[in-house]
């Protein structure tokens, strides 16, 4: 009888510290490593919230200006603005990738090199107000390695303006 008090309470314990950790899940969050002289870029990552939540802002150590972007077609143009909040509704994961929403790191501080670990703050905001800082790493991927470095917006797609 002890024995499974014992191991029904550490059940318990273990589920409430994954519960606890924090209000989202972030899977696989990557930034697009940078070309000499690129001052901006973008990270993508999976956000699954256990309740409803919003980002509503973010940072970077790495950046002078993050903001939340999304991408859309505007008469045959591709074109991305700032958005206020990301909403996160409970349950539904929310994927940011390259022609969709991103969070937009912008005036570099240094080039972001393959390999590198970027951290970001997403800031979130329950139904309630309350706010929550997430942390999270990044890992910088070289992808579409090959695109003209004259482009300078690392693949964000042609029409892309700020
Ligand atoms: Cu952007």
């Amino acid at each position: 009888m002890k024995k499974l008090l014992v191991a029904t309470l550490l059940a318990v314990s273990a589920n409430a510290w994954a519960q606890a950790s924090s209000t989202i899940t972030v899977k696989d969050a990557w930034v697009r490593a940078t070309v000499a002289q690129q001052k901006a870029t973008g990270a993508f990552m999976q956000l699954t919230a256990k309740t409803d939540t919003k980002v509503v802002s973010a940072s970077s150590p790495v950046a002078g200006v993050v903001e939340i972007h999304e991408m859309a077609m505007e008469q045959d143009v591709m074109k991305m603005r700032a958005v206020p909040a990301l909403d996160l509704p409970a349950g539904k994961t929310v994927e940011l990738k390259p022609g969709g929403y991103h969070v937009m790191l912008m005036d570099l501080k240094g080039p972001v090199k393959e390999g590198d670990l970027v951290s970001l703050s997403l800031v979130l905001e329950g139904k309630d107000g309350q706010r929550e800082t997430v942390e999270v790493k990044a890992a910088a991927r070289a992808l579409n390695a090959k695109m003209s470095k004259g482009d300078g917006h690392g693949g964000h797609g042609s029409g892309h303006k700020h």
